[in-house]
């Protein structure tokens, strides 16, 4: 079960993030755009659970950072994520109708003003972290450029594309999802770790390998999903991994196999954390939720 206080922690961030972002959209812009203003608040705004936002605050806060110098990171690293999702569903990716429960971008406004939201969404995460004044501010815009783009998120979506229809083994299926998925994750982890700790520190080394694992088994579980969970409740097309033939851990491993993949990468995940103590609790309590999520 998901414990009350990890809810407590996923409701008070969600609104502290949706918070931070709305406010993104109040400003007076330069070019009167409403339509790519409404894609990007489709895209960024309705639904979805601020996991990478929570990582940038639980792993900053287990440091030592306050909320409100971790704002930025929790903020850019959410709309990169939106924006991966906007492309991601494009007829030219995976040609999805369903995010979050709602027509995805594309669907609900056309495929060039898709094209256009991500594009925006993208350049608004680093002008938002831009806007931090802390002391190692080149070494944030750095880790969220290298996860996102060709050596991170952007690298392990063409590794697979190219991989439907073949058969990777799951040493190369894991290589796709640690660029793919979990590259994001690693650096919401590592940018609230940069932010609270200005020093070399080894606890910033055990975060790391915390969220290596993590993102893992979160992609694990999320295949599972696939297979066990409905569209309603996903509020995305349930089966569509073995529809378009994509390499799945339930493919590779089995369903019970994947299980018990997801469950040695979050022991994983919790032993990583042991240099840091009573601090590591929250975290401790994510990497379980992880796993339990049902969507
Ligand atoms: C288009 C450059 C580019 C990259 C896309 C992350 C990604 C790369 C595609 C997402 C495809 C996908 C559905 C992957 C499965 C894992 C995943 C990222 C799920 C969505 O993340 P959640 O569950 O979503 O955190 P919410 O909606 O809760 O934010």
């Amino acid at each position: 079960m998901t414990s009350q206080a990890l809810l407590t922690h996923l409701a008070a961030d969600r609104a502290r993030v949706d918070a931070y972002l709305a406010r993104l959209f109040e400003s007076r812009r330069q070019v009167p755009a409403p339509r790519l203003d409404a894609a990007m608040r489709h895209a960024l705004l309705v639904g979805g659970k601020r996991l990478r936002p929570l990582l940038v605050y639980l792993a900053g806060r287990a440091l030592g950072a306050s909320d409100e110098a971790l704002d930025p990171s929790a903020a850019a690293v959410e709309l990169i994520h939106a924006y991966s999702l906007v492309h991601d569903d494009l007829p030219a990716m995976d040609n999805d109708d369903l995010r979050r429960g709602q027509p995805t971008v594309h669907r609900a406004f056309d495929e060039a003003m898709a094209i256009l939201a991500g594009d925006a969404l993208q350049t608004l995460a680093f002008e938002v972290l831009a806007t931090s004044e802390h002391p190692r501010l080149p070494t944030l815009i750095q880790t969220l450029a290298t996860a996102a783009g060709r050596d991170g998120m952007v690298g392990g979506q063409a590794l697979d594309l190219d991989a439907v229809g073949g058969h990777p083994d799951v040493d190369a299926l894991a290589i796709m999802h640690a660029h793919k998925t979990g590259a994001l994750m690693r650096a919401a982890v590592r940018l609230g770790a940069v932010t609270a700790v200005v020093a070399e520190d080894p606890r910033v080394t055990a975060l790391d390998r915390y969220a290596e694992a993590l993102g893992l088994a979160f992609q694990v579980h999320d295949d599972i999903l696939d297979v066990t969970g409905d569209t309603q409740t996903l509020g995305k097309a349930s089966g569509a991994d073995a529809a378009r033939e994509k390499p799945t851990y339930p493919a590779l491993l089995g369903l019970e196999g994947a299980r018990r993949k997801a469950t040695e990468l979050v022991d994983e995940a919790l032993s990583a954390l042991a240099p840091l103590g009573e601090a590591g609790t929250s975290l401790a309590e994510l990497a379980r939720y992880m796993i339990e999520r049902d969507h």
